[in-house]
């Protein structure tokens, strides 16, 4: 009770009912499907829940969170996390907007030892690649790279992150391991050139 707050403690889960702006947590999709990744991700790739490791280990959960919401109410589905219990906390298409970075190095870019080195902030480099996979968008990014990318639809990126976690990362993986293994992963579904 009076509780803002959800999560996976290794065996079960846990949902506050919300102090004043929090809704009971338990009744956003997205926010039980990122304590039920929580769960997958301890029995498959293993994400030690500190620094870059950590940070994947959150974006996951926020990446099946979302792909969850898409799935069970594609009408009403969006790339906010925790928008549904009516605060919102996080954006994948927009990570800036909510303190957290889109560029690895880049702004907002956590260094430190607080959340186990910024995982709920470093998350949203991988957020955002998850985004940028599935709709496409074009810019400049903060280390002045540019960038187009084509989506490739929900469907299909999907089948890319549950690949990466499931079948390549590990307990101490980082973010040139997911570049690395979710490249592989896309070569295995959809061909090398695709
Ligand atoms: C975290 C687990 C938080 C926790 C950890 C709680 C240990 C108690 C003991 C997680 O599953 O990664 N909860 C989610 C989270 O992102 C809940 C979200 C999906 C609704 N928490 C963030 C955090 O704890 C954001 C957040 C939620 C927050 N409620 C808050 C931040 C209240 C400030 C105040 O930072
Ligand atoms: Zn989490």
């Amino acid at each position: 009770q009076g509780i803002d707050n959800a999560f996976w403690n290794c065996k079960l889960m846990v949902y506050g009912d919300g102090i004043q702006a929090f809704k009971p947590l338990a009744g956003g999709l997205d926010i039980a499907g990122h304590e039920m990744t929580h769960g997958v991700t301890q029995f498959s790739a293993g994400l030690n829940y500190i620094n870059e490791s950590g940070a994947l280990n959150e974006a996951f959960s926020d990446i099946f969170g979302t792909i969850i919401e898409f799935y069970a109410k594609p009408s009403s589905a969006n790339w906010l996390v925790g928008n549904e219990i009516g605060v919102t906390l996080r954006s994948m298409s927009n990570p800036n907007a909510y303190g957290n970075p889109d560029t690895y190095g880049g702004t907002n870019w956590y260094v430190g030892s607080g959340d186990n080195g910024g995982v709920h902030t470093n998350s949203g480099v991988a957020n955002y690649w998850f985004y940028l996979l599935t709709m496409g968008g074009s810019g400049t990014n903060d280390l002045g790279s540019s960038f187009n990318v084509s989506g490739i639809s929900i469907e299909k990126s999907r089948m890319i992150a549950y690949r990466t976690l499931t079948n390549y990362l590990f307990p101490t993986s980082n973010y040139a391991d997911a570049r690395f293994y979710s490249i592989l992963s896309a070569i295995d579904l959809y061909g090398a050139c695709s």
